[in-house]
């Protein structure tokens, strides 16, 4: 078995990442029910306990004293940090694990990414090395963090430079908090650009997810369960839906936002996890899904969200999750992608599902999705037999496709409406290291990404009529 190590910076990555860590223990310990280390487990986390290394009891579920995630943990304040070790997961993590400073990046890429970049470029190396030697097999880093603060924007896309630099060879999968147009954060659209050049140079897949859409995601939920109508009952022990029952107490403000992020997490790592009869390498899904190297902005959209009381049918509910998968209200980022075009899609089931299902499902669906024209085949598919905890399925689908383009374009919107009046600018150019053409190359690069869907999108028009006569010539 490979391992992966997950690299959580700021905030909101450490928030995010603590509930991926929450939930993937209790995954765990739902199928270990003997609490013993195994295969499955080394992929996440290292033994600890030296007098059983091999196959002892490592109490997931209660005692996880023996068992540390495979995690580096950075944020230049220490409340987040502290918190969480204060907290239920203590344990979880090693002291040599932690990297904190006390005054935070004042919400500036530039702080976070010159200032805190430069300072702490060693201490960081040094922990990320000493995650990989525990590694035997190391696949991929897993980066979370947000785009709109100092840190995890800043400092965030400084790491994911040293993971490049440090180990080339291995895969780097980034987990980008978008922020919603009413964020508290005003530097928010400048923070987000400059961190967006630095994702598109150095990341080989990224996730995007708005944190508008997760606010929407998590509404719709409430209202739905507090609606009354018979039928739309929201699972008790689900773990996609509320993250009550792992170790973590009472929910706090962005929790439940968070919870759906961990599960689009815990979906992503399934197979690196656990068994299953087509499992997919992390690193196939950016040798499948990213055709072009700038284009590997993956849109991620999971099911099930809400619970649907008219599909009781195994069969239909199976088949239910894989159109709801396409469907607008499921997307983490406010998008359609039905009516975009598509250049690659993946499609991961958990739960007992065959290749069959996918195969028909993919059929079914086909007509209605645009794909390029030169990859209408364009399909990765992967099966984990271990469903999340309270469910009987869930499917996460990533889509390499130009409906990103929409969020981008608003993002730099809000960015130009700031830049424009050169507003706040003061407070990054006296930075030592960051320069106004930082700004300019940013969103020249943002810009030149946004052309590219643009051109891409350009073709769907022209493609889409002509398609099933082309392959009738063939
Ligand atoms: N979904 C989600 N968003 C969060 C969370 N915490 C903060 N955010 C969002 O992230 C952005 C702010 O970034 P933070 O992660 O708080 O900032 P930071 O990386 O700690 O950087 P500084 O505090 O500036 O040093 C805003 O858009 C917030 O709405 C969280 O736990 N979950
Ligand atoms: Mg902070």
């Amino acid at each position: 078995m490979t391992q992966s190590v997950v690299v959580q910076v700021g905030q909101c990555g450490n928030q995010v990442g603590c509930r991926f860590w929450d939930l993937a223990l209790r995954e765990h310990a739902h199928v270990n029910k003997k609490g013993l280390y195994d295969e499955a487990l080394s992929s996440f986390f290292r033994n600890v306990d030296s007098r059983k290394s091999d196959g002892g009891a490592c109490g997931i579920g209660g005692r996880i004293q023996h068992l540390k995630a495979r995690a580096v943990l950075v944020d230049m304040e220490e409340g987040v940090v502290n918190e969480i070790l204060q907290g239920p997961l203590r344990e979880v993590f090693d002291s040599t694990q932690l990297l904190t400073d006390v005054s935070g990046s004042g919400n500036n890429w530039a702080v976070g990414h010159m200032t805190y970049g430069s300072a702490y470029r060693e201490q960081i190396v040094d922990k990320l090395r000493k995650a990989v030697e525990h590694c035997d097999c190391l696949q991929c880093f897993f980066l979370i963090h947000s785009m709109g603060g100092g840190t995890g924007s800043g400092l965030g896309t400084r790491v994911l430079s040293l993971l490049e630099e440090e180990f080339p060879e291995v895969c780097r999968i980034v987990t980008s908090i978008y922020p919603s147009a009413e964020d508290d954060v005003i530097t928010s659209p400048y923070n987000s650009v400059l961190a967006m050049r630095e994702l598109t140079e150095h990341a080989d897949c990224v996730l995007p997810i708005e944190n508008q859409s997760l606010v929407d995601i998590v509404d719709k939920i409430k209202r739905m369960s507090h609606s009354g109508k018979p039928g739309l009952v929201i699972k008790r022990d689900s773990t996609i839906i509320s993250g009550q029952g792992g170790l973590s107490g009472a929910e706090k403000p962005f929790d439940a936002m968070n919870n759906i992020v961990a599960n689009l997490l815990l979906n992503i790592t399934s197979s690196a996890r656990f068994e299953g009869s087509l499992n997919m390498d992390l690193n196939e899904i950016a040798m499948n899904l990213v055709p072009f190297p700038r284009l590997h902005y993956l849109v991620p959209s999971l099911t099930p969200l809400y619970t649907l009381a008219d599909v009781s049918v195994p069969t239909r509910r199976l088949d239910q999750m894989f159109s709801d998968a396409f469907s607008k209200d499921h997307q983490l980022i406010r998008a359609d992608p039905k009516h975009s075009l598509y250049l690659a899609c993946a499609l991961m089931v958990r739960g007992n599902a065959q290749v069959s299902d996918l195969r028909r499902n993919i059929e079914r669906l086909k007509p209605s999705l645009p794909f390029v024209s030169w990859n209408q085949e364009g399909w990765k598919t992967g099966l984990c037999s271990v469903p999340p905890v309270g469910h009987s399925h869930s499917l996460l689908a990533l889509a390499n496709n130009t409906c990103v383009k929409p969020t981008f374009m608003e993002l730099r919107d809000r960015f130009t409406k700031l830049y424009r009046k050169k507003a706040h600018l003061h407070h990054y150019l006296q930075v030592e290291g960051m320069e106004q053409s930082f700004f300019s190359e940013a969103t020249n690069s943002l810009s030149s990404l946004i052309e590219e869907y643009h051109h891409l999108d350009a073709t769907k028009g022209r493609l889409m009529p002509d398609a099933p006569r082309l392959s009738i010539a063939r």
